[in-house]
C-alpha cells in the first residue's frame, strides 16, 4: 500500500477541469482559467475564515473582491450578493463569461465557528458585442457551471460543469483541491428534512402538511430527522451526501422566501439536478425561473428525487 503522504497520482481540481474541457475541442482554455481563479478566491476566503476568530476578518470586507480582482480578464459581468449593482468589467478586459456569486453565505454563523461557504454560478454572455444586464438575468437552465466551497472542518469544493457533480477537499499542505468525492449522486430518498421551523406559524399549507408528514408519517415509514444549520452551503452539502430535503419556503412575512435566485437558488438547484435530485419553487422547476432583478428571491425546495416529488404533489393538490 502506498502511504497516503506519498501519493503522487492525485487528481487536482485543475487537472480535473482540464480533462473535462479537453472533451470540447472548441474550448480555448478561458473557462479553465476562470474556474481556476474562482478556486484561488475560495482558497483566499478559506484562509481568511480560518483566521476569523483571531483577526475578526479584518481586511476581508475592506479589500474585497478577491474574485472580482482575479477574474478581470475573463469575465464580463459579475453579480455579487454583497454589491447592489452588477459589475461590468471594462471593455478592454472583457471575456465571455458572467459570474454570479455569494462570496460568504451564512455569515451570521462566522462568529461562533459554524460552517459557512461561497456559492457561484457561471453563464455565457449572449452576444459579446452587446453586453447588458439582460445577460445576467438568464434562467438557471442556461448555466454552464455551478459550485460551492464550504469552509468547515475541512475546506470542500463541490463543482459541476454540466457533467455530474464532483467534490474536492483542500489539502492544506499542498494548497491544492484534491478529488475526494467523485461523481456525487444524491440518494433517491432521504431520512432528513431541513428547514427553519421557527417560521412555521407563517408557512403556507403545503409546507405545513409536508413537515407534518415528516414528523408523523401516516404510511408506516419512519419519521424523518430534523437537521438545520442555518448555513445554506452546509445544509445543502449534507443533503447532497446523505439525501433528504432542504427548504426555504414562502411564508406570510416573506412571500418569496429568503434565498436569492441568482447566486443561491440557481447554483444549488443546478448541482442538485446534476446529482440526480430535484429543485422546485412551489410552482415550477427552479432552474426554469427567469429572474427579473439581480437580487430577486424565491422559495426553494431541493433534495432527493422522491422527497421533492412529495412536496410537488402537495402543491399540485392545494391549487
Ligand atoms: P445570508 O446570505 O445573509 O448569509 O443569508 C442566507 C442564509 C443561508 O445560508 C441560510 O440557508 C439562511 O440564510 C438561513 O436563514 P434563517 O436564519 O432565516 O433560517
Ligand atoms: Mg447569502
Amino acid at each position: 500500500h502506498q502511504a497516503e503522504t506519498n501519493r503522487t497520482d492525485l487528481m487536482t481540481i485543475t487537472r480535473f477541469v482540464l480533462n473535462e474541457q479537453s472533451k470540447y475541442p472548441e474550448s480555448r482554455g478561458d473557462f479553465t482559467i476562470l474556474l481556476n481563479n474562482i478556486v484561488v478566491g475560495c482558497k483566499f476566503i478559506c484562509s481568511a475564515v480560518s483566521k476569523a476568530g483571531l483577526a475578526k476578518l479584518i481586511g476581508l470586507a475592506g479589500e474585497t473582491n478577491v474574485q472580482g480582482e482575479e477574474q478581470k480578464k475573463l469575465d464580463c459581468i459579475l453579480v455579487s450578493e454583497e454589491v447592489e449593482e452588477a459589475i461590468f468589467v471594462p471593455p478592454s478586459n472583457r471575456g465571455k463569461y458572467i459570474v454570479v456569486f455569494d462570496p460568504l453565505d451564512g455569515s451570521s454563523n462566522i462568529d461562533c465557528g459554524v460552517s459557512i461557504g461561497t456559492i457561484f454560478g457561471i453563464y455565457m454572455v449572449k452576444n459579446e458585442a452587446k453586453v447588458s444586464l439582460e445577460d445576467a438575468l438568464q434562467p438557471g437552465n442556461q448555466m454552464l457551471a455551478a459550485g460551492y466551497c464550504m469552509y468547515g472542518s475541512s475546506c470542500t469544493l463541490v463543482l459541476s460543469t454540466g457533467n455530474g457533480v464532483n467534490g474536492f477537499t483542500l489539502d492544506p499542505s499542498l494548497g491544492e483541491f484534491i478529488l475526494t468525492h467523485p461523481n456525487i449522486k444524491i440518494p433517491r430518498k432521504g431520512k432528513i428534512y431541513s428547514v427553519n421551523e421557527g417560521n412555521a406559524n407563517n408557512w403556507d399549507e403545503p409546507t405545513t402538511k409536508y413537515v407534518q408528514k415528516c414528523k408523523f408519517p401516516q404510511d408506516g415509514s419512519p419519521a424523518k430527522s430534523l437537521r438545520y444549520i442555518g448555513s445554506m452551503v452546509a445544509d445543502v452539502h449534507r443533503t447532497l451526501l446523505y439525501g433528504g430535503i432542504f427548504m426555504y419556503p414562502a411564508d406570510v412575512k416573506s412571500p418569496n422566501g429568503k434565498l436569492r435566485i441568482l447566486y443561491e437558488v440557481f447554483p444549488m438547484s443546478y448541482l442538485m439536478e446534476q446529482a440526480g435530485g430535484q429543485a422546485f419553487t412551489g410552482k415550477q422547476r427552479a432552474l426554469d425561473l427567469v429572474p427579473r432583478k439581480l437580487h430577486e428571491r424565491s422559495p426553494i425546495f431541493l433534495g432527493s428525487y422522491d422527497d421533492i416529488e412529495q412536496i410537488k404533489e402537495l402543491y399540485a393538490s392545494s391549487k
